[in-house]
């Protein structure tokens, strides 16, 4: 995936999946992946609704998705991994937004990302339909791990709107500086480590934003879309206001990979991890092209679905 890069303000971030951190831990345990994962839903279902609701806001929030094990695990992971301390309010304001295991790549311990992946993915493949996905790997635990800490923004400000959401831009993955061919994925999954507030440093995503990429892509090039991303920080149509996504601890929410996206404003007290991970679809080198104008193409559990009306159900 290419280098993105992600402005808020006068911050700028940068993050790439394309360049994988220096470790290179052999990981001997095993996994079958042949066998059901478990959930915290048990096995994983999703109703037309929720297809429908995907298909025309391009996200979709599953409450209590991950289970309590496993965040905990992670949990250690970010504490025992920065140096700063939880309790104090002047370490977490002075912290900059990062990429743990990324470009910053003080992760102490990479096992406990796998269990996550996995139960990621099972909701991600059921979501796409066919089992059209390349599922995680052990080896991917040598890779890129993006778990994104979004700290609190300095100082509650008297204003309660300030900053706010909607001044912030976002972006769409892949198609900025770093381009390159296949860009982008078919869709990603963002979990909640702990209980993310409103106004809380929430994913913030626009909504039905992935069709108006589609759109776009009707009639424009890739390379323009590279060129206002590069240099405007946004993609280069209007696609309204944004939406934060508040949850609780171990919801994950799943979004398509042309969604527009950032990191929210976060004016609560708690950091804001975020764990990701990016799915493709097993031949998305054959059809990336063919799935900028047609976002569902191929998405068998999804491409027949009716959005029209927007009743949601
Ligand atoms: O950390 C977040 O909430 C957003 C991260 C993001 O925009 C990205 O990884 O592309």
């Amino acid at each position: 995936m290419g280098e993105e890069s992600i402005s808020r303000g006068k911050r700028r971030y940068r993050h790439s999946e394309s360049h994988p951190p220096p470790q290179k831990a052999i990981y001997m345990f095993s996994f079958d992946l042949s066998a059901m994962v478990e959930n915290s839903r048990g096995a994983v279902e999703f109703t037309e609704g929720e297809r429908r609701e995907f298909k025309h806001n391009g996200f979709l929030v599953i409450p209590d998705a991950i289970d309590d094990e496993a965040l905990g695990q992670i949990r250690d992971v970010v504490w025992d991994s920065i140096p700063e301390d939880p309790e104090s309010r002047d370490d977490l304001l002075e912290a900059e937004y990062r990429n743990l295991g990324g470009k910053d790549p003080s992760v102490t311990d990479r096992e406990p990302f796998y269990p996550i992946w996995e139960q990621m993915f099972s909701y991600a493949d059921e979501l796409v339909g066919g089992d059209s996905l390349i599922a995680p790997e052990p080896s991917d635990l040598d890779g890129w791990l993006s778990l994104n800490l979004n700290f609190p923004d300095e100082g509650r400000p008297e204003d309660a709107n300030s900053p706010s959401t909607s001044d912030i831009s976002g972006h769409v993955d892949g198609f900025g500086d770093g381009f390159s061919e296949p860009p982008g994925f078919t869709i990603a999954g963002t979990v909640y480590v702990d209980r993310v507030p409103p106004r809380g440093g929430g994913l913030t995503v626009w909504p039905g934003s992935h069709w108006s990429a589609a759109e776009h892509f009707e009639s424009n090039d890739v390379e323009g879309f590279v060129d206002a991303q590069s240099n405007q920080n946004e993609p280069p149509y209007d696609v309204g206001d944004p939406f934060e996504v508040a949850g609780g601890a171990g919801s994950l929410v799943l979004w398509h990979g042309r969604l527009q996206h950032t990191t929210g404003v976060n004016l609560g007290s708690n950091v804001r991890v975020g764990l990701f991970k990016r799915f493709h679809h097993e031949d998305y080198d054959d059809h990336w092209e063919q799935d900028l104008e047609q976002p569902f193409a191929h998405w068998p559990a999804i491409q027949d679905i009716d959005t029209k009306g927007t009743h949601l159900q």
